[in-house]
């Protein structure tokens, strides 16, 4: 039998990432010392156990943090613009690995092989972003209120910056923080989700070769595995910034914890994002933003679209053109191009998805389009559902809370004040979006009496924010922003400079302090 992992050269692709010899379950040598117990990783593409790794103990964490710290010392006095030439090599380097990358990511995670080279292309964009950053890593000059005195401020690198992403981008989360990070002199250390963590040994073998031919320490780069080094790095006073992509849940828990030992994090926690359809939209384009919102990434994006908020007057047509449009998706093998959805990561997750749709119908919601696991052959995973649709109102609990599947709520409104309201009603607040073409509701949206959230678009839908803006969003989604635009100062310390060059020594605020 053809199995997907031959007919996809799946095998081959984890030759060229240095993947195969860790079946053993033995170190990965990705710059991981991991001698706990295994982690086994399946595909949610067709159930089969891809490769074993194994955790990293408290110890392997030790060691690795060591070489961390000292890779530190050496790597902050590296000019910045020398250290984008590094980062500007890794993206080479991926541009390289795009291919075999792409579709580990696409096997591993489950998500559309096209979905698997758009998270390498992010990696290769925030690379080249992190290159121009690297010269302009910019802080401000001030006029000092005393004579013959100057004022600025300067960013200095922040030390070692912890990494903890999730499964449902398994490289591009992590490369939009160690990248900046980089660049900014810093130091980082990759916990994966043990979901997916051949992802991040490709990712770390990959980047060494680099690192190696610059004679950079490879601590600069560090990986570890298994949940536990997420608690450790939580807890772990070396570690001055804690990046941590997942559930508003363990969030908590995780804000909590660093805020206790008073290092900085930044949190992209969860997402309940909704689109507004208005009676001025161009239907043809809701269609395709809110289809792949939804639907996308099998709903496992946490810009993926929750919520439809649909004007009364077109309600019914949008309905339509969406029941339509759901009757032709096909559902499957995430590396066949054919496909348009792909399998939820575990059974877990199909469990919840489930559970979420029995809940909602309790709750009083109407089903539009029918949900249900997808059984047979091709799906012996046993991950794969169908995308739903599902007339519910904004104040049930489980539209409230965020379920990682491809389940749509859909609602109405009359004014667009009222869909302001309904989208900004929930716990969540991170990327949200309005279908219109009138100036005036565009305008209402985008103002400080608009979207509450991190993202808000005209014309577009959640999902698929560039690499170029500020990522993250407000309230339970945890307030953190990682990637473009300024968002590199989360990365490093700034330090306001006063320099007295007179012979006086003035105090301010005109105090009189007369020896
Ligand atoms: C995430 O789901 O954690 O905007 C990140 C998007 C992607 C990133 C999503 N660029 O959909």
């Amino acid at each position: 039998m053809i199995t997907i992992a031959d007919q996809f050269g799946i095998k081959s692709a984890l030759e060229i990432l240095g993947i195969e010899a860790i079946n053993e379950g033995t170190s990965t040598g990705a710059n991981n010392f991991a001698n706990g117990k295994i982690i086994e990783s399946y595909s949610p593409a067709d159930g089969v156990l891809i490769a074993k790794v194994r955790a990293s103990t408290k110890e392997d964490y030790e060691k690795t943090m060591q070489k961390a710290s000292e890779a530190f010392i050496e790597w902050r006095l590296v000019p910045a613009p020398r250290r984008g030439d590094v980062v500007r090599q890794m993206g080479d380097e991926l541009r390289k690995f795009k291919e075999p990358l792409g579709k580990l990511v696409s096997y591993e995670m489950g998500k559309s092989l096209q979905e698997g080279y758009g998270e390498v292309q992010e990696m290769i964009d925030i690379c080249d972003f992190a290159v121009g950053l690297s010269r302009q890593l910019y802080g401000l000059t001030m006029h000092s209120e005393r004579p013959q005195h100057r004022m600025y401020e300067q960013y200095h690198p922040i030390g070692t910056v912890g990494i903890i992403s999730a499964f449902n981008f398994p490289v591009a989360v992590w490369s939009w923080n160690a990248m900046i990070a980089w660049v900014c002199g810093d130091v980082a250390i990759w916990k994966p989700s043990s979901k997916v963590p051949l992802c991040g040994i490709a990712c770390q073998n990959i980047i060494k070769t680099v690192l190696k031919r610059n004679n950079v320490p490879e601590g600069v780069s560090c990986l570890v595995t298994g949940n536990e080094s997420g608690d450790l790095i939580n807890n772990d006073k070396r570690i001055s910034l804690v990046s941590f992509t997942g559930s508003t849940r363990i969030g908590r828990h995780v804000s909590k914890t660093v805020a206790e030992r008073f290092g900085n994090t930044i949190l992209e926690l969860g997402g309940n994002n909704a689109i507004i359809v208005s009676q001025h939209a161009d239907i043809s384009m809701v269609l395709v933003g809110a289809v792949f919102g939804a639907v996308g990434t099998a709903g496992q994006r946490c810009t993926s679209t929750r919520r439809l908020i649909i004007h009364e007057s077109v309600y019914d047509k949008t309905i339509g053109v969406l029941k339509n449009a759901y009757s032709q998706l096909q559902i499957g093998n995430p590396l066949d191009e054919n496909n348009h959805v792909g399998p939820l990561i575990d059974k877990g997750a199909v469990q919840e998805y489930l559970n979420a749709i029995e809940i909602a119908k309790k709750e009083g919601g109407k089903i539009i389009v029918e949900g249900g696991v997808v059984e047979g052959e091709g799906y012996e995973s046993g991950c794969y559902v169908k995308p739903c649709i599902i007339e519910a109102e904004n104040h049930f609990d489980i539209v409230q809370s965020e379920t990682f599947a491809p389940i749509l709520y859909v609602m109405k409104y009359s004014t667009i004040e009222e869909a302001i309201a309904l989208q900004n009603g929930v716990p969540q607040g991170l990327s949200s979006s309005i279908f219109t073409n009138s100036m005036r509701e565009m305008e209402l949206f985008l103002s400080q009496s608009g979207s509450d959230c991190g993202i808000a678009n005209v014309n577009i839908g959640t999902s698929g924010a560039e690499i170029g803006g500020a990522f993250g969003g407000e309230k339970e989604t945890g307030g953190g922003r990682e990637s473009g635009s300024d968002a590199w100062k989360a990365y490093m310390r700034r330090q306001t400079n006063t320099i007295n060059y007179g012979t006086q020594l003035p105090l301010a605020q005109g105090i009189k302090f007369d020896l």
